[in-house]
């Protein structure tokens, strides 16, 4: 049995676009009605998962959701046709390709049945989002159907929020070791919303059947939130023994440090002060909402957006970072402008799932063959633009459907996936 991490990265949706849904999450509000670009943003997404199977890293994938939720208009007793124009919007958003906020995920070292638990995220605080827990769950149950390995929750009860692995830190010696699993909750955020409650952060645990002593729960900072980090990754990411983090991202961090050092005494906390870079730049360059990964030459990477390279306060401060001798070796910015547009980076674009690759439904796994006939089908079916006054048109509607039911038939998931499409909306 061979334990890795695997990154499963949401494959960019038909129907991507700008639809200003995310109250706090800055990026949103600034594209709100522009024209967004499906097809150059699949394939934007696609391009950052080869670059990571060039690096040595494993690597899946998350299907786009069917759109339009047919099933959760019906459920709101509408239509497509006569949904007002927020609720359409929501019932065609794309918001699943960011696969950080699908599930939270327990490697087995970490758990008292040795299985890996997998809860999916109810994401209860925005309407557009609160309407994927099924369809991602039903991919959760294909993808890791092997139950002597795995084990998949449901959705924490409303109105808990609980937005998955985004607020889900996993700090270990080595990835396949025992590690402390760090679940940070928000409670205030000033005029924004806290997605995470603590209730569904506690609740998660307890599940998953996390030892209590390596599992810490964390608020995440007011002031963060009020900036508009409206998750925990887009101020800190930890990868094995390394936090990545601004000085700003949470309450009572003295005592979280503490915490962490105490259980875990060989971790780095790398804190990037106020003073060389503002929450408002680390907030809009997205430097903390990258992947920092483990390379197979021992050496970390972070793979950081574009925007990181242009935010001089940023860019500087990395520099500096790699040249001196810590854990983190490499600088590898990436292309995800139209995923970054609506607020989500390359780390949000996936979810890490340490476990054994050959457990895993291979139907989920992807090499650069498989990407190359993903693209191909992106290229010839994705609409090529879409302004949000458009999503009632039904030849784009139809152009959307086909584009999905594509890409199902040739993953060979059909058979398992549209059924269960099919039920929902009867
Ligand atoms: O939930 N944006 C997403 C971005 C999620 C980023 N994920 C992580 N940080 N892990 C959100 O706010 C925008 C949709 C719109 O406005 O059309 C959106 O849902």
């Amino acid at each position: 049995m061979s334990i890795v991490e695997i990154n499963f990265d949401g494959l960019i949706g038909p129907s991507h676009n700008y639809a200003g849904l995310s109250i706090g999450n800055l990026a949103s509000a600034r594209s709100a009605g522009a024209p967004s670009y499906p097809r150059a943003a699949a394939l934007q997404g696609i391009e950052k998962m080869r670059g990571n199977i060039r690096l040595g890293l494993k690597q899946a994938i998350f299907l786009p959701h069917r759109r339009p939720d047919l099933g959760w208009l019906a459920q709101l007793g509408t239509t497509l046709a006569h949904a007002e124009p927020h609720i359409r919007a929501a019932a065609m958003s794309a918001s699943s390709m960011w696969a950080a906020n699908a599930a939270t995920v327990s490697p087995a070292a970490d758990t008292v049945d040795g299985r890996t638990h997998l809860t999916v995220a109810n994401l209860v605080t925005m309407a557009h989002r609160s309407h994927e827990w099924p369809q991602t769950l039903a991919q959760l149950r294909l993808a890791f159907c092997d139950t002597q390995m795995f084990a998949v929750h449901g959705p924490i009860p409303p109105p808990f929020g609980d937005e998955g692995a985004a607020n889900h830190m996993r700090l270990t010696e080595r990835h396949d070791l025992p590690g402390v699993e760090i679940f940070v909750y928000g409670q205030a955020g000033g005029n924004f919303p806290a997605r995470q409650h603590v209730e569904a952060s506690k609740a998660v645990a307890r599940r998953h059947g996390l030892d209590p002593v390596r599992t810490l729960f964390v608020q995440q900072s007011e002031e963060a939130i009020a900036a508009g980090a409206f998750h925990n990754d887009v101020v800190a990411v930890a990868n094995e023994r390394v936090l990545f983090t601004h000085e700003l991202a949470f309450e009572g961090k003295a005592a979280f440090y503490a915490a962490l050092r105490d259980r875990l005494p060989c971790v780095e906390i790398i804190e990037v002060p106020a003073s060389a870079v503002s929450l408002e730049d680390a907030i809009r360059s997205y430097l903390f909402n990258a992947q920092l990964v483990t390379l197979p030459d021992g050496g970390m990477a972070l793979v950081l957006p574009m925007e990181a390279r242009e935010t001089p306060a940023v860019w500087t401060w990395l520099e500096q970072l790699v040249a001196g001798n810590g854990p983190i070796r490499r600088l590898v910015p990436v292309n995800v402008r139209q995923s970054m547009a609506n607020g989500g980076g390359p780390a949000c674009l996936r979810l890490r799932v340490v476990a054994d690759p050959a457990a895993i439904d291979p139907r989920f796994l992807v090499d650069e063959v498989r990407l190359d006939a993903i693209a191909a089908i992106v290229a010839s079916h994705w609409p090529e633009r879409i302004v949000p006054d458009e999503l009632a048109d039904t030849r784009l509607i139809a152009q959307i459907e086909q584009s999905w039911l594509t890409l199902v038939d040739h993953l060979q998931l059909s058979g398992d996936l549209v059924p269960i499409e099919a039920d929902k909306t009867a």
